[in-house]
């Protein structure tokens, strides 16, 4: 979407609404949004004078881009990402310091009708992330419109309990046509809460969002060291990147019956040197997962691999096994030891 826009104030959504009307009587819709006075003042973060830090949580239900957006926020990839839901299972941060702010950003799991032990504990972790933190994000896909899942997850989790605002994202994937009426809806459901479009994919208006985001965060030095970019250690993304290729490879109940645990980690001769053993709980699944030959597992091994190699800027040697561990997902004590 080429428009120059897009932050839509709740204050300013009045005056735009009025202004819609009358380009929408002369025919003429190409600049709906437009950047708002407000928007515009928070576009400059360094006119702003003081330091602001603070945790901001993304939230919503399930696939709506979370993950991806976090990443495309910080330029790294520190959260693994997947077209199938559910694929975060604990809280992922993430951090960004500007000249006049540092974002916590907190990634957390879809929020969505858990049934099994482990996804309850998934929706667990988001609700408290959501209620830690200093400001919610709420995500939501402007493909699919803001659907009854949409409204319970926010509700949910309480999210409106927090300072927040909706980012309304995969603007890439919708017209204008479709765009108006969501945030016009979204509007009347939300009339006090900001609007941002975003494309987590392409980057677009992610500008909009920080400045929306900063000017609420709370006054405050940084906490975090200015280059650091996540609190997870080396072994958890070890186990999320080969999580995600799992995810990426497979169908069906495995990526939810899988889990990774990094077994061995050390340095020998600048070579990072790991070993990980993938939990599945049947036979079954196994077998699919090693395929023909073991082909599947080292097409797993080899893509998780290149994604470290890109992340850490050095070279790896990464070890996967297949052990099955029945009904793992059932047990509180392997939850527990999984970091669930
Ligand atoms: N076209 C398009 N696709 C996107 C965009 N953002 C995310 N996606 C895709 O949406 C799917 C879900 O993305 P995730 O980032 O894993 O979603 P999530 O909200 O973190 O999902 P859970 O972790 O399961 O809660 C992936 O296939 C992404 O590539 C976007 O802006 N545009
Ligand atoms: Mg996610």
């Amino acid at each position: 979407m080429a428009d120059p826009v897009l932050l839509m104030t709740s204050s300013a959504r009045a005056g735009e609404e009025q202004r819609r009307r009358s380009a929408s009587a002369a025919g003429n819709e190409t600049n709906l949004f437009r950047m708002t006075d407000a928007g515009r003042m928070t576009d400059t973060p360094s006119a702003v004078k003081v330091f602001r830090c603070g945790t901001v949580a993304l939230a919503g239900r399930s696939n709506v881009g979370k993950s991806t957006l976090l990443n495309r926020l910080l330029g790294a990839k520190v959260a693994i990402t997947s077209d199938k839901p559910q694929t975060t299972r604990s809280r992922i941060l993430g951090i960004r310091t500007l000249a006049d702010a540092q974002m916590v950003w907190v990634d957390t799991p879809g929020i969505h009708r858990a049934r099994s032990m482990m996804n309850r504990r998934m929706v667990d972790a988001a609700e408290r992330s959501i209620l830690e933190s200093d400001m919610v994000v709420a995500v939501i896909d402007a493909k699919e419109g803001f659907i009854p899942a949409d409204r319970e997850a926010i509700e949910r989790a309480a999210v409106g309990s927090r300072p927040w605002l909706i980012a309304v994202n995969k603007l890439d994937l919708v017209g204008k046509s479709a765009l108006i009426p969501l945030l016009d809806g979204l509007g009347r459901a939300y009339p006090d809460v900001d609007l941002v479009p975003v494309s987590a994919k392409k980057g677009s208006n992610l500008a909009a969002l920080e400045c929306a985001v900063a000017a609420r965060l709370p006054e405050g030095e940084a906490v975090y060291p200015r280059d650091e970019l996540t609190d997870q250690s080396a072994r958890a993304l070890v186990q999320e990147f080969v999580r995600e290729q799992i995810f990426a490879a497979t169908g069906g109940e495995i990526p939810y019956k899988t889990a990774v645990l990094v077994e061995q980690f050390e340095e020998k001769r600048g070579l990072d040197v790991v070993s990980a053993v993938i939990l599945v709980e049947r036979n079954s699944q196994k077998r699919i997962l090693v395929g023909s030959g073991g082909s599947m597992i080292r097409q797993i091994g080899t893509l998780a691999r290149h994604e470290l190699e890109r992340f850490f800027g050095r070279r790896f040697h990464l070890e996967l096994f297949v052990k099955v561990r029945r009904d793992w997902t059932k047990s509180p004590r392997m939850l527990t030891e999984l970091g669930l």
